[in-house]
């Protein structure tokens, strides 16, 4: 399996709850290792450029709104399949729907408060990752 990048951010909701920790911790059992970490509040405008890919679905301004409503903590995780290993730890963007054990089923609330975003492809992680880090900031343990 191919070493891979992808970006991940703990949104406000699991920050605000403190869970940061059982996060990560989640990411290194499973062999990902996190190379890079940005704890940073964004703007509603920095948001919606992050999400520039949902703008004028029904739910890019609450998705906006939420994800500028307090800290969130940015990650780059490196490992084997890291994109797809990513997203099957996070679990199903509605978290009524997240298989039991995944962060999601553990940690959000609704689909708004959802705990996590992952990159959902390799070219996505590229991008996402080049939105919150310099390759100056980025330190691989490979
Ligand atoms: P993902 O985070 O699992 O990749 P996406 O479809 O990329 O899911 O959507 C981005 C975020 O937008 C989701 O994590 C969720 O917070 C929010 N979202 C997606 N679909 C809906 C919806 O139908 N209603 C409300 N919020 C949604
Ligand atoms: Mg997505």
């Amino acid at each position: 399996m191919p070493v891979q990048r992808t970006l991940s951010i703990i949104k406000p909701d699991a920050v605000g709850k403190n869970v940061v920790g059982d996060i990560i911790r989640r990411f290194e059992e499973n062999g990902l290792s996190v190379i890079g970490t940005r704890l940073t509040h964004l703007s509603a405008a920095e948001a919606g450029r992050f999400y520039a890919v949902h703008e004028g679905r029904p739910f890019y301004n609450d998705l906006c709104a939420f994800m500028s409503s307090g800290p969130v903590l940015a990650m780059v995780l490196e490992g084997q399949n890291a994109v797809v290993l990513n997203r099957q730890l996070m679990g199903a963007t509605n978290p009524k729907e997240a298989e039991a054990g995944t962060i999601r089923a553990d940690h959000a609330d609704s689909i708004d408060a959802n705990a996590v975003h992952g990159s959902d492809s390799e070219e996505n992680a590229a991008i996402e990752i080049s939105f919150f880090f310099a390759a100056l900031d980025l330190h691989s343990r490979g």
